[in-house]
């Protein structure tokens, strides 16, 4: 059910945040974005087989009423397109998030009475998207402490070499031991039995550090989990977000929803979790145990190896009355992480243009799948600027994975890959023209010398200057004056020639 609420502006009809997941169902059913499955499919290899199918065909939301071994539905492709990437955060276009972000960071120090009263609403704002904690909710309508497994529920085997079943799209909820700060992360789980899962916290995600932490701290001892599955999309998307350290993931989510996301104490454990959650794992990580993980058909389009990771105790679920299991598969490119991914790359790039006002655009294509290939269009003013720019993105957040950087001048543009080949390729002497360093790779890259430490590239493909060092002239590129372009449309339509106007 949605909520329609009388809004403040213009008189208008304003839409409130989607309440849950199955909010957010009825609103995609309702514009022909769901596709309901009532066949029975099998959890192990068909659900992927078939969303593999849907999402690279732009297809719909899937959900598989009836899943092989288990009565809880399966939601799947939730977000595998571009439209449903806007309906889930209400926009048009994913650049209105985008300018949203923009004008929190406008906010310039107010220089007079009247600045300050005209910044009071914005503040205002800000200050209504914190994390609030309910007493209760719907992720409480069932309570069990004895009573519980695993295989309760449709988890998904992925891939025919997959290590087993996987929990693939969990919020993983843990606490910073020293600071007490929140983090929210999307960290695959593969089940091990009815009560243990893998805890797949890369090296250097936050996940990972307070493991981390809690270790140097305590030595041996528990580290408290909390994994929510399944919420309304916003909030869904929290564990994705790649914001800074102690910076909590939900404050985002209810920036991005534009409404606070609720949170309720969990049973048997120090966290909160949303409430509106379809499904809420309770437990712990036991600080000195590792156990071996994977393979894992991965994003990247292959398996990612085996590794030890810590190991996930459950003590508690707690879920609706009638939970539905969201999960999503990743694979060989594009799936529905793409989506995703392509989204939170557009919503943080007013975020990277505040620190580098030089970047004119960014564009990751879904062959470079996120980590391997990043392009930046710079307004270059000085020497040596692109390489300043690959230098920040290699000390930028996640964007330290990023293995192959090209720098383009301002008039390239970055979102067509043709041009960007051809511009790129022309404008660089190989030697001198690409930077080799060495530094943290993603954990899943498996090309490099070690896990987690290799080497990255950068290729500077802008012009080149006299202050470079480039003393011969720079060529100009090829285009037709605008009297002659216009002289030819004139004529066209009697020319008879059966080809669409070249661009
Ligand atoms: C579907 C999906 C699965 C993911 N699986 C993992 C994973 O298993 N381990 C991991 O470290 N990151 C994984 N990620 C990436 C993290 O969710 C992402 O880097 C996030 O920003 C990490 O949060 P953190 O910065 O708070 O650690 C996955 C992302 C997606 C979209
Ligand atoms: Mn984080």
């Amino acid at each position: 059910m949605l909520h329609w609420a009388p809004g403040f502006d213009c008189g208008r009809y304003k839409q409130l945040a989607y309440r849950d997941l199955r909010a957010f169902l009825t609103r995609l059913e309702r514009e022909g974005e769901l596709k309901r499955i009532t066949a029975e499919v099998d959890p192990v290899l068909e659900i992927t087989e078939i969303t593999n199918r849907v999402t690279k065909a732009g297809g719909p939301a899937l959900l598989f009423e009836r899943p092989k071994g288990s009565n809880i539905p399966v939601v799947i492709n939730l977000l595998g397109s571009e439209r449903r990437v806007n309906l889930a955060l209400e926009v048009d276009d994913i650049d209105q998030v985008a300018n949203r972000v923009r004008s929190f960071l406008d906010v310039q120090t107010p220089q007079g009475f009247l600045d300050k009263v005209k910044m009071l609403p914005k503040l205002a704002e800000l200050g209504s998207f914190f994390p609030k904690t309910v007493k209760s909710g719907p992720c409480k309508e069932v309570i069990r402490k004895e009573d519980f497994s695993l295989s309760f529920f449709p988890i998904l085997k992925c891939w025919p070499q997959d290590g087993g079943r996987y929990i693939t799209w969990p919020m993983v909820i843990t606490k910073n031991p020293e600071t007490g700060k929140r983090n929210v992360g999307c960290y695959r789980m593969q089940v091990f039995d009815e009560r243990t899962t893998g805890m797949h916290w890369q090296t250097q995600k936050h996940g990972a550090e307070h493991f981390r932490s809690a270790r140097s701290r305590h030595g041996t001892g528990k580290l408290e989990v909390a994994v929510a599955i399944g919420a309304d999309p916003a909030t869904a998307l929290a564990g994705i977000l790649p914001v800074p350290p102690d910076l909590d993931e939900f404050m985002f989510s209810g920036f991005l929803r534009r409404d606070a996301v609720e949170l309720v104490p969990c049973e048997t454990v120090g966290l909160e979790v949303p409430a509106n959650a379809e499904i809420v794992l309770e437990g712990y990580v036991d600080l000195s145990e590792m156990r071996t993980e994977g393979p894992f058909g991965d994003h990247t389009g292959f398996y990612s190896l085996e590794g030890e990771y810590p190991v996930f105790h459950v003590t508690c679920i707690t879920h609706r009355k009638d939970p539905l299991y969201l999960t999503t598969i990743v694979g060989p490119p594009p799936q529905e992480d793409f989506f995703m991914g392509h989204a939170i790359e557009r919503i943080f790039l007013p975020v990277m243009k505040m620190q580098f006002p030089e970047i004119v655009d960014v564009a990751m294509p879904a062959e470079g799948i996120f980590q391997n290939l990043m392009i930046v269009a710079i307004r270059k003013s000085y020497p040596g600027h692109a390489r300043k720019i690959m230098n920040a993105i290699w000390s930028l957040g996640q964007a330290m994975f990023t293995k192959v950087i090209v720098v383009v001048d301002h008039d390239v543009d970055v979102q067509n890959p043709r041009e960007v080949v051809w511009k790129t390729l022309c404008a660089i002497d190989p030697q001198r023209d690409i930077e080799f360093v060495l530094g943290p790779v993603d954990t899943l890259e498996h090309a490099s010398r070690l896990q987690d430490f290799g080497s990255k590239m950068g290729i500077d493909a802008t012009r080149k200057w006299q202050s470079e060092g480039f003393a011969r002239p720079w060529p100009d590129e090829i285009r037709m004056d605008a009297a002659t372009k216009s002289r030819v449309d004139a004529l066209w339509q009697s020319l008879g020639i059966d080809v669409s106007r070249p661009r």
